[in-house]
Formats: structure tokens, C-alpha cells, sequence
């Protein structure tokens, strides 16, 4: 990936860039994109971030059996507290598990976190490539 590269040289703060091959014609029913990836973290993240401080712990009403689940399978740094890279992380490792068992030749989905965007000025996102 040239555009990784060029990230590192000039936008090292700059998280890479992973798109899907536009160009592959295997198709999987019931697949997420990004897109439903980045909707359904935004509505779990409004579902459970009760207090709106962008991430969810206790100190948000939610009961504790979701709130150990979520911190079971969601909290990648142990902190206690899921945030919404983590949230988007998590729905993607789903959306990845779910694939290798219905749709093995499919392919990974790999999403950037679409909620803290470094700015870099001149970088190219998915659309551009
Ligand atoms: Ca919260
Ligand atoms: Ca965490």
C-alpha cells in the first residue's frame, strides 16, 4: 500500500489506511461494510453511553450483566471502560468472525475508527484510492 507508506514518511501520526479490493466480485449476503459497521457503534454507543462522555462504563446506567459482557469481549485495554474505537472494533471482529464461519472465502473487513479522524492534509481515505 503506497498510501501507507507515503502516511508514514509525511503523516507518521496518521493511523494506515486499510480498504477492501473494490474490484473482487465475491459476495456474501448479509455482510457489514464500514458504513453498517460505523451505524450500528454509533447506536450501540448512544444505547449504552448514557452519561455521553463517549464511552461506557459504569458510570452509565447500564446493568452490569451487558456492561461485563461488553467489557469481556470489547475492552482491549483493560481499563474498564469501552470507548467508541473499541465499540467499532469489537463489531468488526465480529463482523470478521461471522465471515469465516458463513462466508470463508469472503475475506476480512478492516474499518478504521471512525470517531477520533487524525487530520492529514493531503492523505487519501478509501474513496480517493
Ligand atoms: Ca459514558
Ligand atoms: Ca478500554
Amino acid at each position: 500500500m503506497i498510501e501507507n507508506d507515503w502516511r508514514d514518511e509525511y503523516c507518521p501520526e496518521s493511523e494506515h489506511v486499510y480498504c477492501d479490493c473494490p474490484f473482487t466480485v465475491a459476495s456474501c449476503d448479509g455482510a457489514w461494510t464500514c458504513e453498517d459497521i460505523y451505524n450500528i457503534s454509533v447506536e450501540v454507543i448512544n444505547y449504552y453511553d448514557t452519561n455521553g462522555d463517549g464511552s461506557i462504563n459504569l458510570e452509565d446506567e447500564i446493568d452490569s450483566e451487558h456492561y461485563d459482557v461488553l467489557v469481556e469481549y470489547c475492552d482491549y485495554n483493560n481499563d474498564g471502560s469501552i470507548d467508541s474505537c473499541e465499540v467499532h472494533q469489537c463489531i468488526v471482529d465480529c463482523e470478521n468472525a461471522w465471515r469465516d464461519e458463513y462466508c470463508p472465502d469472503y475475506g476480512h473487513v478492516y474499518c478504521d475508527c471512525p470517531f477520533y479522524v487524525s487530520t492529514c492534509d493531503g492523505a487519501w481515505n478509501c474513496t480517493d484510492i
